[in-house]
């Protein structure tokens, strides 16, 4: 062969070969890589398992993100979104598989389940755990900066002093800003009492003055920089907050707040179901749950994943507050056409 003959049929080679690999492209390209689509809440998964979860199965979880189980239903009931995986909670669980918005998981698929504490599974808003594998739980309350708030931090009420105007931060999250108002007035979470519901409005309007924001996830970094003095969030979140900067502490009021349970959803008609289940295996892996909620500061259902946490996380009171801590609290629960009093409730609180 002389040399132009040579190069021309190395090239031929090069060319031939390169362009049967694109057109094999399901097996490394884009377009068709394995992919599972997470709509997850904010800082909720520790990145690194993505990474990990993707080298053991060539699985790419690709993530976005919600503030509030509304913004999610929202998305997933208009219809026009791709997800695989979400994690709604309890209330929004019960509510998302009687409007038969969930698929039923496929156990088969998810032999880690075994690993899920049995206090976390069949509980009421999904008695056969058919559509949920239990994630995270937790509790709502009140995180404040122990510089500016010198008095003792145990009941709703402090969210009302005009002392801190302009120094609290409310939830913008309908269910979870109704309750504190509720629970300060020492009704139930769930009420479906017109007039208890106007109450709870009229004194979040009260309250309004005295308000710096009402957001969700910005809430850290503001606490943290020391912009704001109390702030209603979820424990997870106040564990990781406080992590930051130790003069945060966080309190759960005396009069009772809402203790919640996030689930592993798969809604139907997901296109990559199967894809989501090994990762909800992945994810119940005790090592994995363990590294999970270390990052991300929540309160793990899982048992041995529990067991490997070090002493002083197992008895923060924080991530795993006592009963007597709970006493008064609840589960939300679906409330049904009535959730409709409560949306218009906020809207007008929001608009005033
Ligand atoms: C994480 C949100 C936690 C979910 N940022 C509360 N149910």
């Amino acid at each position: 062969m002389n040399k132009a003959r040579k190069i021309i049929s190395i090239l031929c080679i090069v060319v031939i070969t390169s362009s049967f690999f694109s057109g094999c492209s399901f097996l490394t390209g884009k377009g068709n890589t394995k992919v599972l689509n997470l709509y997850n809440w904010g800082d909720y998964l520790d990145p690194e398992l993505k990474v990990k979860f993707e080298k053991e199965t060539g699985i790419k979880v690709i993530e976005d993100t919600y503030e509030t189980n509304e913004i999610m239903y929202q998305k997933l009931k208009s219809g026009n979104s791709d997800y695989d995986l979400i994690i709604p909670s309890d209330y929004m669980i019960q509510k998302m598989s009687k409007e038969n918005l969930l698929s039923k998981i496929n156990y088969n698929n998810v032999p880690n389940f075994k690993n899920i504490d049995e206090k976390f599974t069949d509980l009421p808003f999904d008695p056969k755990s058919q559509y949920s594998v239990p994630y995270m739980w937790g509790t709502v309350g009140i995180i404040y900066n122990k510089k500016t708030v010198k008095e003792p931090v145990d009941s709703w009420n402090i969210l009302w002093n005009s002392k801190y105007k302009g120094q609290i931060i409310m939830t913008d999250s309908v269910r979870d800003a109704m309750a504190v108002s509720l629970k300060r007035l020492g009704y139930s979470i769930n009420t479906k009492n017109e007039n208890e519901i106007t109450q709870a409005k009229e004194e979040l309007i009260k309250q309004k003055p005295l308000v710096l924001a009402y957001i969700v996830d910005e809430v850290k970094d503001l606490m943290v920089r020391e912009e704001a003095s109390l702030a209603v969030v979820w424990s997870g979140d106040a564990v990781t907050m406080m992590e930051r900067n130790e003069n945060l502490a966080y309190a759960i009021p005396k009069e009772g707040t809402n203790k919640w349970f996030d689930g592993l959803c798969i809604p139907n008609g997901a296109k990559h179901k199967a894809e989501a289940e090994a990762f909800i295996n992945f994810l119940l892996e005790p090592e994995n749950a363990k590294q999970n909620v270390e990052y991300i500061g929540y309160s793990t259902s899982n048992k041995p994943a529990f067991d490997l946490l070090d002493n002083e996380t197992k008895e923060d009171p924080v991530a795993y507050p006592s009963e007597e801590a709970l006493q008064n609290s609840e589960v939300f629960v679906d409330l049904g056409d009535r959730l409709k009093i409560y949306d218009d409730a906020w809207l007008e609180i929001k608009s005033k």
